[in-house]
């Protein structure tokens, strides 16, 4: 973990170097007041402090996404149980609020990718009591604009492609799109126990799936998609991508768990599989930037017992951390250029997000502060009850949750996007606990829950310098 350090980036140089609008301004004489402070020889050196941007700077540099609104409502129905009123002009979608639903996720994913104007209403599906009094059955339903409800994730993927697609109901390419769809349900295990956070993995037993169970299905799968995909229906991305997506991302981060080398993304084997990952993950924006959750994410929901899932077999619980690491590693340019693509696409039409995946990371931070600093401090005192922790005090958990913002909204050196945070964001790594507190988030979030995976990405790598 890195000391405090002496502020030595606000040379007089520097500053002449700057225009000076009024945000960097105010930026440069707070740092110069702490620059003066800890050049005082009267400050023993283990005093010396680091900047910490204020969280009106870091709201004024997101300023250009947070004065748009998000026009679609959101409720999270456990936090506010009221009948919604619903909107006449849009359809609502009910999703598990977790999402953890596979079946939500692909509805979920088709209004993103159509960029559909809709409202949502999440939905706790852990157990009696937990829903709302006025949702019964499953997750996803959607309620169309003039009133009328229905289910079952595949009828409202086709009944959006129907709506906002360009859909060629009944051609040749629509039948392979819908036969492709079906063979879904004919290659995926049949004696699995149903669990929305390990689906299709374990016996009724409790135990895993027989490792040449899991080989059938990937073969088989790698088969169905062929070698002029990538996709499963060719070139085009479909509602069969859509049908197959949520379970297969599951399976990418979970089978790996399950068996020794059982890997779905595995080029030699299954080379075909191989080639769609890539494709969903680097060339669909509402995938990859919103919908797609994260492996370490869906590590984390296996280790959870209760509501169809056992809880994890022992064998299973080794093989998680390896990974980690891995995951945490620093992006290469050329992945960095090929995510910020995908994001300025995604964000072409939402203006209401920040302009990297990692400043949206910092808004989130920025926007929900008080009930993260609220959540950590529970958490840390829950687990830290005899040890000190910065993130146990108050003050100093602020000040790291600043810091650790201005890390994301700046992002990596070379993104350029918010300057004026530049040299603000290197003197924040020095900041006593930013790490940590990246460490915690990356810990305690799921993706996609709490953010997209990009950005989930960008407090990983911060939480990995620790
Ligand atoms: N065939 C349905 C399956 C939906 C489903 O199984 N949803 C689960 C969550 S992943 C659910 O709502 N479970 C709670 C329940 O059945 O009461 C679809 O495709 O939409």
């Amino acid at each position: 973990m890195r000391h405090h350090a002496q502020v030595n980036a606000f040379t007089n140089k520097n500053i002449a170097r700057l225009s000076l609008p009024n945000f960097l301004q105010t930026i440069i004489v707070r740092a110069r007041i702490v620059q003066l402070a800890t050049s005082t020889p009267m400050l023993p050196h283990g005093l010396l402090l680091a900047f910490v941007v204020q969280w009106q700077d870091l709201e004024h540099a997101l300023s250009s996404s947070h004065q748009h609104e998000n026009p679609s409502k959101v409720i999270d129905s456990a936090l506010d149980p009221a009948k919604p009123s619903y909107s006449t002009t849009r359809p609502t979608l009910f999703r598990e609020r977790h999402g953890w639903c596979p079946y939500s996720e692909r509805v979920w994913l088709t209004l993103e990718h159509f960029n559909v104007h809709y409202d949502t209403v999440k939905i706790d599906n852990t157990g009696p009591g937990s829903r709302p009094s006025y949702f019964s059955g499953q997750t996803p339903q959607m309620r169309w604009a003039d009133g009328k409800t229905q289910g079952e994730s595949m009828d409202l993927v086709r009944e959006i492609y129907k709506t906002y697609g360009a859909a060629d109901e009944g051609g040749d390419e629509s039948k392979l799109v819908w036969e492709k769809s079906e063979m879904f349900r004919r290659i995926f295990p049949s004696k699995s126990r149903p669990s929305s956070r390990a689906a299709f993995l374990f016996g009724w037993n409790g135990e895993p799936l027989w490792k040449t169970e899991f080989e059938r299905v990937l073969s088989q799968t790698d088969e169905l998609l062929g070698d002029n995909g990538p996709f499963f229906c060719r070139a085009s991305f479909s509602p069969a991508d859509i049908c197959w997506a949520p379970f297969l991302e599951r399976y990418a981060a979970q089978l790996p768990c399950l068996h020794d080398d059982l890997n779905p993304r595995d080029p030699v084997r299954y080379p075909n599989l191989n080639k769609w990952f890539e494709a969903m993950e680097t060339t669909i924006p509402a995938y990859a930037c919103r919908v797609k959750g994260n492996a370490s994410s869906w590590r984390k929901v296996l280790t959870m017992a209760g509501y169809g899932n056992n809880g994890v077999p022992p064998v299973v619980s080794e093989r998680m951390n390896d990974l980690k690491i891995l995951e945490g590693r620093p992006q290469t340019e050329k992945e960095r250029v090929r995510d910020q693509a995908l994001w300025d696409e995604y964000r072409s039409s939402r203006p209401y997000l920040a302009r990297t995946p990692s400043a949206e990371a910092g808004s989130v931070l920025v926007k929900n502060r008080n009930a993260i600093v609220m959540d950590t401090l529970k958490q840390c005192t829950r687990s830290n009850s005899n040890s000190k922790s910065i993130l146990t005090d108050e003050k100093q958990l602020d000040e790291a949750m600043r810091a650790l913002s201005t890390i994301l909204v700046y992002g990596a050196d070379e993104d350029g996007m918010y300057d004026e945070l530049n040299i603000a964001s290197k003197e924040a790594y020095n900041v006593d606990g930013v790490l940590d507190l990246a460490a915690f988030l990356d810990e305690r979030m799921c993706v996609p829950r709490d953010m997209g995976a990009m950005s989930a990405d960008a407090i990983k790598r911060v939480a990995t310098a620790k």
